[in-house]
């Protein structure tokens, strides 16, 4: 398995010496299909013409540095673009919508905003040969285990001759057709709706798509006749802790003192609302219900089953909703997510790990930095909030570095010119204090913590050179200190 920028860069780059070890791969994993129930006949055919595939890999490795904030996400995929094309689609195809509804018990407006949302209503079904995509992520992918799995349902497809090998057509992590089924989904919960023997997800007409997603929706818990939830108002000195802390029922939020957006008492007849702040305390508060979750089945992000819940309400006409987001706030990049885990763990706050995800313990240790920081604890992680924990942590340093006349042994004397790693560690800490990134504290001079050094160098009227000094490790602390 690799790993690692490097790696991945090295990997991109077509390697002859590789085709090799692919083509022994899929001799080797016959074995496997062959035990899962694949004839040889069956195996020849699906891999007639596959060669490993240099993008599929590429875009398996890739970690994006930059990330998308929320309202950023939902404007290009619930634009008035994808609005008025769902509702043509709507139109068209009403009278099997319907049909489908009818038998599955999931509204018509859910399953067009599900094709919207996943192929643009069928215009970007992806183009990879999904056993080719499955086949090079099964050899040396991220997640290797789950290809093959995937690959071995994806030939039980073709033995029950749904489809053709060169016709199995999907995204380049093997999601097929208009509503994007990986092939494990499409085993268990794919249908034939048009009646013709085949669950044919992949041609130009959408009906067994819709209806497979239906089924999908109906069998992960859809309930008919609820909403997704509510767009609702949080009471003064709100415990943020409750958000997305289980689901409650909604008599309960009511005595909480939480109220509709719109100014109404919550509605009491549903059993289990869960509380989630997508952007953080200044963004909309809302109460989610059964359906959103069953949404989240089908892509567990929040940002996606609410952009199929909107998008869904704007087809069926309904007015867009008046969420404000905090737009002046500015996603992390993968590396600053680093950096506020490295300084929040710092501080002791445990985010269970510094991989640059932020996940539930993240949130946590975020929450649990606002509270003791007298900030709303709403644990949601924006350049705002890197910043305040770069401030407090600067201020919390601050007294240690600045003992006067701290005493140095003989010893950290002599050796002025090659500072010890917890040196190091300082001058990190108070470059990232004040403005500088480093890239993390640990007490490496690395090139990042080089190219800091070097700006406040030349920003600050520090007279030395850009050494790595005990005499820089000063000049940071005056600097630290405002002096
Ligand atoms: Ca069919």
């Amino acid at each position: 398995m690799l790993s690692g920028g490097v790696a991945a860069k090295e990997a991109s780059v077509s390697d002859p010496a590789r085709t090799p070890g692919f083509e022994a791969w899929i001799r080797s994993f016959e074995g496997e299909a062959r035990r899962a129930g694949i004839s040889e006949q069956t195996y020849r055919a699906a891999f007639a013409g596959i060669t490993y595939n240099d993008r599929v890999h590429e875009l398996d490795q890739r970690q994006p540095e930059f990330a998308s904030q929320i309202w950023d996400y939902l404007g290009l995929l619930v634009s008035e673009e994808r609005i008025s094309k769902g509702k043509v689609q709507f139109q068209t195809n009403y009278a099997r919508l319907v049909e489908i509804s009818e038998r599955y018990n999931v509204p018509p407006q859910i399953l067009t905003a599900v094709w919207g949302i996943e192929s643009n209503y069928g215009t970007n079904r992806g183009t990879f040969r999904v056993i080719e995509a499955l086949a090079t992520l099964g050899y040396e992918g991220r997640r290797d285990q789950w290809a093959r799995g995937q690959l071995i349902d994806a030939l039980l497809i073709l033995r029950n001759g749904d489809t053709t090998s060169e016709q199995m057509l999907g995204s380049w992590a093997g999601a097929m057709g208009h509503t994007q089924f990986i092939p494990s989904s499409y085993q268990s919960l794919a249908v034939d709706f048009d009646g013709d023997g085949r669950r044919d997800i992949w041609s130009d007409d959408p009906t067994d798509a819709l209806a497979s997603t239906a089924n999908y929706l109906a069998k992960s818990g859809w309930r008919p006749g609820e909403p997704w939830g509510f767009h609702v108002a949080l009471p003064q000195n709100f415990n943020y802790a409750l958000v997305q802390g289980g689901r409650k029922p909604m008599a309960e939020w009511a005595a909480m003192g939480v109220r509709l957006h719109s100014g109404g008492d919550l509605p009491a007849q549903y059993d289990n609302a869960e509380l989630i702040l997508p952007a953080g305390a200044n963004g909309p508060a809302l109460l989610t219900l059964n359906n959103f979750r069953t949404i989240l089945r089908y892509n567990n992000a929040t940002s996606y089953a609410l952009a199929v819940s909107l998008l869904a309400e704007r087809i069926a006409g309904q007015p867009p909703r008046n969420f404000v987001w905090p737009e002046d706030e500015r996603a992390l990049s993968l590396t600053e997510s680093k950096d506020l885990q490295g300084l929040l763990t710092q501080m002791g706050y445990d985010t269970g790990g510094i991989d640059g995800r932020l996940g539930r313990n993240s949130r946590t240790a975020i929450r649990d930095f606002q509270r003791s920081h007298g900030l709303v604890p709403d644990g949601f992680p924006s350049s705002k909030l890197l910043e305040q924990v770069r401030k407090a942590l600067a201020v919390r340093d601050a007294p240690i570095s600045l003992t006067p006349g701290k005493p140095r042994s003989p010893e950290a004397q002599s050796s002025a010119q090659s500072p010890s790693p917890a040196d190091i560690r300082e001058m990190q800490v108070l470059l990232t204090g004040l403005g500088f990134d480093t890239d993390g504290v640990d007490g490496k001079a690395g090139p990042r913590t080089r190219s800091a050094i070097g700006d406040f160098v030349r920003s600050s009227g520090y007279q030395g050179e850009g050494d790595i000094s005990l005499t820089l490790l000063d000049a940071l602390r005056r600097a630290a200190r405002g002096d």
